[in-house]
């Protein structure tokens, strides 16, 4: 009676393994299908929110035409930058209070400042959510990555400069770059 009692026991026990398993082997099918299929539909969602960033951000510099600011370090010597790009690091502006003009005068960067620039989020502030500024006020895309920006004469897409997102992978110069300048 004893023994019969543990045989059933043990094939109840036996009975919801093989329950088990077919449970995990089903959500294991579902997981591998659904999950690929989530994270490809947030990075598509990633990419077409920064695209338009990009392209946002494109415009309104566009509106500004190719305005520079000028000033003469130490030993006179003058230097001109583009309005986005004051200090040179190859990034839309933050504040200038924290990113001052590569080898500009205290005084130069008091100038910046009391006109009111507010580095790209001066340009870009009527289209760009708070979603899309770092802590530093910076404006980031959707991966957190600070955009990029180039000021060079007809070289992108025929236009004076260029914005681009570093992309998925975060670096620089790849295929998934978002580029201002092309079609996406
Ligand atoms: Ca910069
Ligand atoms: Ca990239």
């Amino acid at each position: 009676m004893l023994a019969a009692t543990r045989h059933r026991h043990a094939a109840h026990q036996g009975f919801t393994l093989i329950e088990l398993m077919i449970v995990i082997a089903v959500a294991v099918a579902i997981a591998g299908v659904s999950i690929p299929v989530y994270v490809s539909y947030r990075e598509r969602a990633k990419q077409q929110v920064t695209t338009v960033l990009v392209q946002a951000v494109a415009a309104a510099i566009d509106s500004y035409q190719v305005q520079t600011w000028t000033w003469a370090d130490t030993t006179g010597a003058r230097t001109t930058r583009p309005l986005w790009d004051l200090n040179n690091d190859g990034l839309l502006d933050g504040v200038p209070s924290s990113e001052n003009a590569a080898g500009a005068s205290p005084a130069f960067t008091s100038t910046i400042i009391d006109s009111g620039y507010m580095g790209c989020l001066d340009m870009a502030r009527p289209i760009v959510g708070e979603r899309f500024v770092s802590p530093q006020r910076r404006l980031i895309d959707a991966w957190g990555q600070a955009l990029h920006v180039h000021y060079q004469a007809k070289s992108y897409g025929g236009g004076n400069y260029g914005v681009w997102s570093l992309g998925p992978d975060g670096a620089d110069g790849t295929e998934d770059d978002i580029r201002s300048w092309e079609g996406h």
